[in-house]
């Protein structure tokens, strides 16, 4: 299956590459196919994919005074174990910091710890003369793009003037502009508001983090972004306002896309809430603390999101991993919502939970592969190489069985460094067989067999959406 469409073929690996696709039943230098090779997987009734890309992970994160659960050990592990054979990992200058220094510290925590190919976006903490002079180097690094924060005041954050001169900056090197579009300064004085009033539970988290200031925001980068005629993509879009934003921008002709993730099509502020009694919910909130906020189901924003996946609105579905414990870790903000530290895992449910969309038919199986795999590729420079099933690209290969069943949870399908679940109970028509990585098997009939020495950094070329 690729994002073009679906064949019946066998795929012939050699190497680190796909050698050829065949029409079931092909000779090969005069004999049957199956009796000139060293091993066959029997793919029958199955799909073989290319493997999973998750554009975007943040291991070992610092945020909130602690750090994100999975190193890139433990998170490689879980992407492969789900059907995902690359990931792009943000790479953190922080206030004070150069961009060199970040980078180097995010190459020795990866290198020779991942179980998957890995690349780098980078995180720019702070825009100033240094940083930009810096950006002009990432290209030749590998790294294409960058991510600024219009949220995280006193953190990550960039005030406009920041932002108009990395979107001039990344206009002229290529470089494609990654926006958290969230507005931050105005979220803290909701938030300082709620707590004062003893709102502080995790569900506040929500509210303070309103859908018009996602909307605001996204608008804003895309004014921006139209200004200076920089490339445009937005993460973790949660507001169905903000994705009218990019239709809008889209319609008129901008080169701006977006990004969901799985939280932001099944779960809901609602769900949040939960079981409790408590009009305004208990601890178990914190579980589902992430930016973007969940958002209100009574208020359509996940059908919103199904929608834009296919009218193209939407372009990808990435993770947005940035696990944390409950104990020791979520439980920071026990009595203030404010000190939970942001994030949800899912790199090892992002194929399963979207091929749900193709059993809903919410989405089509071409869509499938071309949100989770191909369109990722080509966004962020790896097209070709990866993100498609045809000779000559990396033998990064998932099969499929979509006869099979996940169960989704601790201790099911869960290999996350994580204490609990924020997908406990979800039960998927579908499952990830099978999963090769550059003609080496990572997972197999006996489970995880990969190494945390096979996956390599990945130079990445500019983004192939530019205009
Ligand atoms: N959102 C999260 O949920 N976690 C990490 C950073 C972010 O923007
Ligand atoms: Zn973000
Ligand atoms: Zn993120």
């Amino acid at each position: 299956v690729n994002a073009t469409g679906t064949a019946a073929a066998d795929v012939l690996v050699d190497g680190e590459t796909i050698a050829a696709v065949l029409a079931p039943g092909s000779q090969l230098l005069g004999q049957d196919l199956t009796a000139s090779v060293d091993r066959v997987v029997d793919a029958t009734g199955k799909y073989v994919i290319p493997g999973g890309i998750d554009a975007h992970t943040h291991m070992q994160m610092p945020f909130g005074g602690t750090e994100a659960s999975d190193t890139f050990e433990t998170g490689t592990r879980a992407a492969a174990w789900g059907g995902t054979t690359s990931i792009i990992d943000f790479a953190i200058q922080r206030y004070g910091e150069r961009v060199e220094e970040g980078l180097a510290a995010w190459h020795e925590k990866a290198a020779g710890e991942c179980a998957v190919d890995y690349g780098f976006h980078q995180i720019i903490g702070g825009v100033d003369e240094h940083s930009l002079k810096a950006m002009d180097t990432l290209v030749d690094e590998g790294i294409t793009s960058f991510k600024l924060f219009m949220a995280y005041p006193g953190v990550f954050f960039s005030d406009d003037a920041q932002i108009l001169r990395a979107m001039q900056k990344s206009r002229e090197t290529g470089l494609l502009t990654m926006m958290h579009a969230e507005n931050g300064p105005a979220i803290d004085v909701l938030a300082e508001q709620l707590y004062n009033q003893g709102k502080t539970t995790p569900y506040f988290h929500g509210i303070a983090r309103a859908w018009q200031l996602e909307e605001e925001a996204t608008h804003r980068a895309i004014m921006l972004a139209d200004l200076t005629g920089a490339p445009l993509y937005v993460v973790h879009v949660s507001a169905k306002q903000a994705v009218e934003q990019l239709a809008a921008a889209r319609d008129r002709g901008q080169n701006v896309f977006g990004e969901t993730c799985p939280q932001y099509l099944y779960l809901s502020l609602e769900d949040q809430l939960g079981a409790s009694s408590e009009e305004w919910g208990d601890f178990e909130g914190a579980k589902w603390v992430c930016s973007t906020p969940l958002r209100s189901r009574a208020e359509g924003h996940q059908d919103a999101m199904w929608r834009a996946l296919r009218t193209n609105d939407l372009q990808t579905v990435s993770t947005d991993h940035c696990p944390f414990c409950m104990k020791g870790q979520k439980d920071l903000g026990q009595g203030d919502f404010r000190a939970i530290p942001n994030g949800i895992g899912s790199i090892e449910h992002r194929v399963d939970l979207l091929y749900q969309g193709v059993v809903t038919g919410e989405i089509t199986l071409s869509r499938w592969v071309e949100l989770i795999s191909t369109t990722p590729a080509r966004m962020f420079g790896l097209y070709g190489r990866k993100g498609v099933v045809q000779p000559g690209a990396d033998a990064d290969l998932v099969v499929y069985d979509p006869q099979g069943h996940t169960s989704i949870g601790l201790g099911k399908s869960h290999h996350m460094n994580m204490d609990y679940s924020a997908w406990e109970g979800y039960e998927v028509d579908g499952h990830v067989d099978w999963v090769m990585s550059r003609g080496n098997v990572l997972v197999d009939e006996t489970g995880y067999v990969g190494s945390k020495t096979h996956g390599r950094f990945l130079k990445r070329d500019l983004t192939q959406y530019l205009v």
